[in-house]
């Protein structure tokens, strides 16, 4: 099959798939876009969490046991700033700063976040497109039983903690959508990868004209569960599905998704869903969906593909 995959992504969830889609297609077969609400100013600097968590992970040097960052970082900065009692919270690494510091000088000379990231991701040697959401800011606020929060505060700072009772992505109105967002026509496939739902697949969704698109186009929409036996495998999703009243399961993610995704990656322990997400009028496929290693991520890239091209074949209903 030819055509190009287009993935939607956030951290590290999305970030361990997107690597295993660029380990079986060619470069120019897959444009990963990348929310951006998680983004923040700190310390005087721009910071892109997930922009540069996929952009590590593809290049092959994030950082194994956080999943973000990057490996072999040392903190020199991070222990001076506290020694002066700075603000260390949230912990940039002194590699890590060096991507801050670059894209805070260019995105103050005028250029735009998409230019910044495609020149740095290729000069980290990242092949495949990398692309953020919007050029525009939109920031993740979190409504919560302490007041509202702005994302990375409720994230890192407060571990995710205070209960959620609804999230907003400010800006999101007038932010324009990146071009390959709204250039769905020709595509295989779009791959939801499996990040959270509420933070990080709905914020791309909110930027203008894409929820449209995406509903819009004939190719086969793919997602990958991020909910593994009622649990998410990275992060605060099934907190967050609990707390915005879902049910805490695959099957909660799939009705979230229900209205305009066509086929639902489900794992092997959660097979028994099967019936009801089907019932959803989703194609299912059960997989074993843990990326453990380079491996996993390949295996479950290609079957990702499969059914792609199965429901591109078949037709996307059940
Ligand atoms: N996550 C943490 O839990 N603690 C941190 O100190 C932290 C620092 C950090 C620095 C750079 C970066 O790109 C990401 C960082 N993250 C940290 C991860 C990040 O905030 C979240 O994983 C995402 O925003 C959620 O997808």
């Amino acid at each position: 099959m030819s055509g190009r995959i287009l993935a939607l992504a956030g951290g590290v969830g999305g970030a361990k798939l997107a690597l295993g889609l660029s380990f079986v297609l060619p470069p120019e077969a897959l444009t990963v876009a990348v929310n951006t609400a998680d983004d923040f100013e700190h310390l005087g600097f721009s910071i892109s969490p997930d922009l540069d968590t996929v952009m590590y992970t593809l290049a092959g040097i994030a950082n194994p046991e956080t999943g973000w960052g990057r490996q072999g970082e040392s903190w020199t900065v991070m222990d001076a700033l506290g020694a002066l009692g700075g603000e260390t919270w949230f912990r940039l690494g002194d590699k890590d700063l060096a991507t801050h510091i670059e894209r805070t000088r260019r995105l103050r000379a005028g250029e735009s976040l998409s230019s910044v990231m495609r020149d740095l991701a290729a000069r980290l040697g990242v092949k495949p497109a990398l692309v953020p959401m919007s050029d525009d800011p939109v920031r993740t606020m979190v409504a919560t039983g302490q007041g509202e929060l702005a994302f990375q505060d409720w994230f890192v700072r407060l571990q995710c903690k205070p209960a959620v009772t609804s999230v907003r992505f400010a800006g999101a109105d007038t932010a324009r959508p990146h071009p390959a967002l709204l250039d769905t026509g020709g595509l295989r496939g779009i791959v939801v990868c499996p990040s959270n739902p509420f933070v990080s697949v709905a914020p791309i969704l909110a930027v203008p004209g894409v929820r449209a698109a995406l509903v819009a186009t004939r190719a086969p929409r793919i997602a990958v569960t991020p909910i593994v036996g009622g649990q998410a495998i990275k992060g605060p999703a099934a907190k967050m599905l609990a707390e915005l009243g879902h049910d805490v399961s695959a099957l909660g993610v799939a009705r979230h998704y229900k209205e305009w995704v066509d086929g639902f990656v489900l794992d092997a322990q959660d097979a028994v869903l099967a019936p009801a997400i089907t019932a959803l009028g989703m194609r299912v496929k059960v997989a074993d969906t843990m990326m453990r290693n380079d491996a996993d991520k390949r295996r479950l890239a290609a079957e990702v593909l499969e059914f792609v091209d199965e429901l591109a074949v078949s037709g996307r209903h059940s």
